[in-house]
């Protein structure tokens, strides 16, 4: 027996590259499924001027296998020292798609984010004109406010008043992990958008934490309850297109995962769309899956949609992923979902 769905081309509208040897080993992962990606610019240097960005992106090229096709959508890490008119320049040339803002100390290589939202005004301001989005890593960084609770501390706090003071700026709520971040996208009905990562489809706390702890389920913003990955699930698979893909596959050598203090990320790029055909499948939803993985996001990002397709299928075997990839003198470990897939691309 065996089922087949064929869906425009996917894109991923939140991905890490890396750089090096890292990047050339993942790049084929995400090339070989996705057509484009908006690529995150935390690098250490992280990716700030439009110069740094165009040079990222000769530098993911180079890396890019002969016969594969892939468009990397370059970001710039906004900073307090951010120039207006580069950003505006790098805007108008195409180079860049969003600008991406971390919260100083949110996540890995963060450093650099913004503390004083006050010196990013004329950035933002800027954007909103131009029409360029904003990408948001939406979290509190504040030691007081329990890690479970920084999403929606960030939205009351930050994302709201940002918001309401920069009217027409675009804005991504990037991987939405809570109820509160889906349902603050449901009532705003203008320029806004989020994404959406596999794990946080499948996966809640205790699949983390219950019987020992699993430091490949170990990412930011970290996974919440239950209730919160029900959220998100009905919203990916409502077919509303405010929501859309984006991976955040994150790879870091398996050593700094498997250690003393686990790095954030999940490297998901290998199996992230047959993982999500079963789950649409599972949630009777398999019609929005090609809306979720492949046009809501271009038509937020105004691109067209990939006129070439994908076919998924499925089998009655599991099918079998790798568990590690190679990357220079490291492995990366792929995200193991803890079930048993079946579906797998086909071409
Ligand atoms: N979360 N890891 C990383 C980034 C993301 O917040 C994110 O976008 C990373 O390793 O770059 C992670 O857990
Ligand atoms: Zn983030
Ligand atoms: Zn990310």
């Amino acid at each position: 027996m065996s089922t087949s769905l064929t869906i425009a081309r996917p894109d991923d509208w939140h991905l890490h590259l890396r750089d090096g040897a890292m990047l050339e080993a993942v790049l084929p992962e995400t090339a070989r499924h996705f057509a484009r990606a908006i690529i995150m610019p935390n690098l250490v240097p992280p990716v700030v001027t439009g110069a740094e960005a165009a040079a990222y992106r000769d530098r993911i090229m180079a890396a890019l296998p002969d016969g594969m096709q892939f468009e990397p959508l370059m970001t710039l890490y906004l900073t307090e020292d951010t120039d207006p008119e580069d950003v505006a320049a790098a805007h108008a040339s195409g180079l860049i798609k969003a600008v991406k803002l971390y919260p100083a100390g949110a996540t890995t290589n963060s450093a650099s984010g913004v503390t004083n939202f006050d010196k990013v005004r004329a950035v933002l301001e800027k954007m909103a004109e131009i029409g360029l989005p904003l990408c948001v890593h939406g979290e509190v960084t504040d030691r007081e406010i329990d890690i479970f609770d920084r999403e929606a501390v960030f939205i009351d706090r930050i994302l709201d008043p940002v918001r309401q003071s920069t009217p027409g700026l675009r804005v991504v709520m990037e991987h939405i992990t809570t109820k509160n971040g889906a349902d603050y996208v449901l009532a705003n009905e203008t320029d806004l958008g989020a994404t959406i990562t596999v794990q946080h489809l499948i996966l809640d706390r205790n699949d983390m934490l219950v019987g020992g702890m699993r430091p490949h389920y170990y990412c930011l913003p970290i996974l919440k309850r239950a209730e919160h990955r029900e959220a998100l699930l009905a919203a990916a698979t409502s077919g509303d297109a405010r929501f859309f893909l984006g991976t955040d596959s994150a790879p870091h050598p398996t050593h700094a995962k498997e250690s003393e203090c686990c790095s954030a990320g999940c490297f998901t790029a290998p199996n992230a769309l047959p993982i999500l055909a079963q789950t649409f499948e599972k949630a009777s939803a398999l019609d929005k899956l090609e809306g979720f993985t492949s046009r809501h996001g271009p038509a937020f990002y105004g691109l067209p949609v990939n006129t070439d397709t994908i076919t998924l299928t499925k089998s009655d075997r599991v099918t079998e992923f790798p568990a590690k990839i190679d990357a220079g003198d490291h492995t990366v470990t792929v995200f193991d979902p803890g079930f048993p897939v079946y579906w797998t691309v086909a071409s």
